[in-house]
């Protein structure tokens, strides 16, 4: 049994398409906590994350928009989940995937008081490894890897507090790489689990491998799910859909190998736009994924030791 805390995160200045700061409610509507109640977990819904006012900042990077905007979200949603980690698994409702800039720093300052190495499992068409100079977009939604892992080019955002390092960090599902992010990624040890890769050596072995250092580590596991992951088919209500996502029954595989992990300790959910989702298809499977993550299965299986 586990103890739920849900955050809202009602916003969606990280990216271009208005829409995304309806997810928080949209995940209430489909029945998150008692998707979570019925698998025998207390719920504890926190309401929504309240940033402070948006600070009087600029950066060099004339693309970059909402940046004062976000550096509020961001000290505000990681405070809210560095303070939730003590009490139990965080699950922040977004919101578009740059509020991972603060959820991911509270799980950082969370594993940091606990003494223990924090873990990232990325889940997302996109490497999402720009930093608020390199961004051509200007959507700061592709920059929360860079800023987990203290990479340079993040004024006027706090400084990471304990960057991830690359190898403790683990994407899945990568299909949408900029020529700026593909740099970064070949400077750095990161897995990058590709769709190729997938499409090779399927779910499993990759991500046991991944989960079997995160044991070994005795690692806290942040999850972050970003909607398109997913194959548009079956996903429709997000902004950036890339075609050749994970498929249904890969994405509840993945969501099930987490859970017998017994490792995860914080989840995001991203970049659903209800706006765009068809009578919430989207929505309902995402709150059927988060049932996998929790635990529900047809059959028990005996636990695999990592
Ligand atoms: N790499 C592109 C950008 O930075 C797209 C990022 N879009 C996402 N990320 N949806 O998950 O603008
Ligand atoms: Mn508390
Ligand atoms: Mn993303
Ligand atoms: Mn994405």
């Amino acid at each position: 049994m586990t103890h739920c805390i849900l955050l809202g995160a009602p916003m969606d200045e990280g990216q271009r398409r208005p829409g995304c700061l309806m997810g928080p409610a949209a995940y209430r509507v489909a029945g998150l906590a008692q998707t979570l109640v019925a698998l025998n977990h207390t719920v504890e819904d926190r309401g929504d994350v309240l940033p402070g006012p948006a600070p009087a900042v600029t950066c060099v990077n004339p693309a970059v928009h909402h940046l004062p905007e976000m550096v509020a979200w961001t000290d505000a949603l990681r405070e809210a989940v560095a303070d939730a980690l003590p009490d139990g698994l965080p699950i922040v409702m977004g919101g578009d995937h740059a509020l991972a800039l603060g959820t991911v720093a509270g799980a950082a300052v969370h594993s940091r008081r606990q003494g223990r190495p924090l873990f990232v499992i990325w889940l997302d068409a996109h490497s999402d490894i720009h930093t608020v100079e390199t961004t051509t977009s200007g959507n700061l939604h592709g920059t929360p890897m860079a800023y987990a892992l203290g990479l340079g080019g993040f004024d006027p955002f706090p400084p990471f507090p304990h960057p991830v390092p690359g190898q403790n960090i683990c994407m899945f599902g990568i299909r949408s790489v900029d020529p700026a992010e593909h740099a970064a990624l070949q400077a750095i040890d990161i897995t990058v689990n590709d769709m190729r890769v997938l499409d090779e050596q399927g779910i499993v072995a990759p991500l046991r491998a991944f989960l079997d250092r995160v044991q070994a580590a005795n690692g806290m596991l942040h999850v972050s799910l970003d909607v398109d992951f997913l194959d548009p088919s079956i996903a429709p209500a997000v902004g950036t859909t890339v075609p050749g996502g994970a498929t249904f029954r890969e994405a509840h595989l993945v969501m099930e190998l987490l859970h017998e992990s017994g490792l995860v300790t914080s989840l995001d959910l991203v970049e659903l736009n209800p706006f765009l989702d068809d009578r919430g298809r989207t929505a309902k499977l995402m709150v059927d994924l988060v049932g996998s993550l929790m635990g529900r299965k047809v059959f028990d299986r005996p636990t695999r030791s990592f």
